[in-house]
């Protein structure tokens, strides 16, 4: 199947349109993130596809969003995590299930029954199948692609030459999009590569990135699979024929006011992610370690803690910031991970980022 198979085309001209992507079953914040774009069923929601797996409330964000598509001004793209129901019988589906809380954890938990339960794998996905095909139903027949006056809507990516041929499995699934280019002419947005990865002034950013020069939006806040995701929201609005762009964006990370001003008056900040995560390691204290990050040859300072030992040598154990950031008393900030000796990482307008812990 390639995208000219199942698509849509619409204008969008007429109403406010908001675009979603990756809700991966947290609901709570996408009815937080509805809230605050003060969503009514006047507007028309997009949403990119990923509504399933990784977060913990998949079964119920389906239904949700099922009651929200009776509504004919909003629509769903298939993402890559939606086809789960074609994938139950697949091989890796156990070792995926031991890594990552999916839908049929929750499916599982509401037959009350285990993998152990079942005699074989099939048996388990006959199950599954019968007893959520109201789920199944609402995900079955996504269309690939939504195509409109100045935009395209779309998973993953587009192939870089004759769009609508790009095949069902790159649609959905095609890696670092953001860097690519595409010959359709439109604005391409797209979800399910989180924007931190592409990495830009050294800053771990998860905010919706917009590249004006090769027609790229990428939504994807990193929601449920990054340590500080946020659920971003594209809003485009038109007064006659020119549309407008605004982004706004949730999360769930508990807040803190700042007690006291913290000014760093020179850096030059570093963020690696995945999956470049081999350093070398020289010295260092409980605090701080100077490390070379491998794939850049990078010299940065790191967290002593976020160093992980391997059997050859030294890991950073995820994404990595070594940017200190600037706050002012009565700022409120949202606190990303206080269990560090010392400093405790933060995020502010979508940026993530050290403070001392005196400073909170
Ligand atoms: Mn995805």
């Amino acid at each position: 199947m390639k995208i000219k198979d199942n698509y849509m085309t619409m204008s969008i001209t007429d109403r406010r349109t908001i675009v979603v992507s990756d809700v991966h079953g947290n609901i709570n914040l996408f009815k937080d993130l509805l809230l605050s774009v003060g969503y009514t069923e006047d507007d028309r929601l997009i949403i990119l596809g990923d509504i399933i797996d990784k977060g913990p409330n998949s079964i119920e964000l389906v239904e949700f969003v099922g009651e929200l598509l009776e509504n004919e001004h909003v629509h769903m793209l298939l993402g890559n995590c939606d086809c789960i129901f074609d994938e139950l019988e697949e091989d890796y589906l156990y070792n995926y299930m031991q890594r990552r809380h999916t839908l049929v954890h929750e499916a599982l938990d509401k037959l009350g029954k285990t993998l152990d339960d079942y005699e074989s794998q099939s048996d388990m996905a006959k199950d599954v199948c019968k007893h959520f095909s109201h789920i199944h139903d609402i995900v079955r027949d996504l269309p690939l692609m939504i195509e409109t006056e100045d935009f395209i809507f779309v998973h993953a990516g587009l192939d870089q030459h004759d769009y609508m041929n790009t095949s069902r499995y790159n649609a959905l699934n095609m890696p670092y999009f953001y860097n690519a280019t595409h010959d359709a002419e439109k604005m391409v947005v797209v979800g399910h590569f989180p924007t931190c990865n592409y990495v830009e002034d050294g800053l771990m950013n998860n905010n919706i990135k917009i590249n004006e020069a090769s027609c790229i939006i990428d939504i994807d806040g990193g929601n449920q699979v990054k340590y500080s995701g946020q659920l971003n929201a594209l809003i485009i609005e038109y007064t006659d024929d020119e549309y407008t762009l605004k982004t706004l964006a949730a999360d769930d990370y508990k807040r803190q006011v700042v007690i006291q001003d913290f000014e760093v008056s020179y850096q030059e900040p570093h963020t690696f992610t995945y999956p470049h995560f081999e350093i070398e390691v020289f010295d260092g204290d409980e605090y701080f370690t100077r490390a070379k990050h491998i794939h850049t040859g990078i010299d940065f300072m790191v967290k002593t803690e976020f160093i992980k030992e391997i059997e050859d040598g030294y890991r950073l154990k995820d994404d990595y910031t070594d940017y200190f950031m600037d706050v002012s008393i009565g700022e409120e900030v949202a606190i990303i991970d206080d269990s560090y000796l010392g400093y405790t990482l933060i995020m502010k307008d979508g940026i993530t980022g050290w403070v001392p812990e005196e400073v909170l």
